[in-house]
């Protein structure tokens, strides 16, 4: 059985237990609560869930229940599961750069989730950042909404090269559906991937871009995750823009992390 806790200001916190309370593991979910997880992914975008004892191979068998996994050529694969990928500061001499994002959005059908689990977590600093598009959406101030009727954006790669077979662009409406519920939500990403608006000149769909993504990522509306270890936290793509936090991180920040690819939103 799923115990749900609601997050400030949005997202839901998971546990995991048996209808006479003892806790469960992450691996031990049945069918349909992994149908019930998709349902809350959609309608609040965030899951935080804490299992300790859930290893690499435990985590990538979870995600897979979902559907496949995409793996971006360029990232650093987890040795021993090489389907996830390795976040981490380690030996790095300045701090990643991460700015409001969705992931792979420069393919025609995006990662529907991605997932973090927490290896180490450093003393100070270093939370994940969510905000919440389909809230962004509907509290546009009426220009904006006017402004992004019938829109496209063409999302193009940037920072890796995801090899010759991967698309490298791809064209999305502004107000997207989401995919497994139809609710609409902004979809946008930083502004070096959105490349052009249509209908705009450059300089026009940057600028709208720009008031986009400022109206999208206000402090009041984001939900900030100060990671514990043993957190897993999962996302749904179309519903939420995120980004690391790595202003004033002291000690090491490790993550493994896969993305599942969009047929994960079927049940
Ligand atoms: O480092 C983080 O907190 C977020 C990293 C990220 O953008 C991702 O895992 O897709
Ligand atoms: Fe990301």
């Amino acid at each position: 059985m799923l115990h749900l806790t609601p997050m400030d200001p949005f997202g839901v916190r998971i546990a995991v237990a048996r209808d006479d309370g003892i806790p469960q593991s992450l691996s031990q979910l049945a069918e349909e609560e992994i149908d019930q997880l998709r349902d809350l992914l959609a309608d609040h975008g965030v899951l935080v869930m804490h299992d300790p004892d859930l290893d690499d191979q435990g985590f990538a068998t979870l995600l897979r229940r979902f559907g496949p996994l995409i793996f971006t050529a360029g990232e650093a694969p987890v040795p021993h599961e090489p389907s996830l990928n390795v976040i981490s500061n380690v030996g790095r001499e300045r701090p990643p750069v991460s700015r409001w994002h969705t992931d792979t959005s420069y393919v025609s059908s995006p990662p529907s989730y991605t997932a973090l689990r927490a290896i180490r977590v450093p003393e100070q600093g270093g939370e994940t950042l969510f905000s919440d598009q389909a809230v962004a959406l509907d509290t546009l101030d009426q220009e904006l909404s006017a402004a992004v009727v019938g829109r496209t954006i063409t999302h193009v790669v940037t920072g890796v090269d995801p090899g010759e077979e991967q698309e490298r662009q791809a064209v999305h409406p502004i107000v997207r559906p989401h995919p497994r519920t139809g609710r609409p939500a902004l979809y946008l990403s930083t502004r070096d991937r959105c490349a052009s608006v249509s209908g705009l000149s450059a300089d026009a769909g940057r600028g709208l871009v720009d008031r986009l993504l400022t109206h999208a990522t206000q402090d009041h509306t984001v939900l900030r995750h100060r990671w514990m270890p043993g957190d897993v936290v999962m996302w749904d793509n179309a519903r939420v823009l995120h980004r690391g936090d790595h202003s004033d991180v002291v000690g090491d920040r490790v993550f493994h992390r896969g993305m599942v690819g969009a047929q994960g939103y079927r049940s």
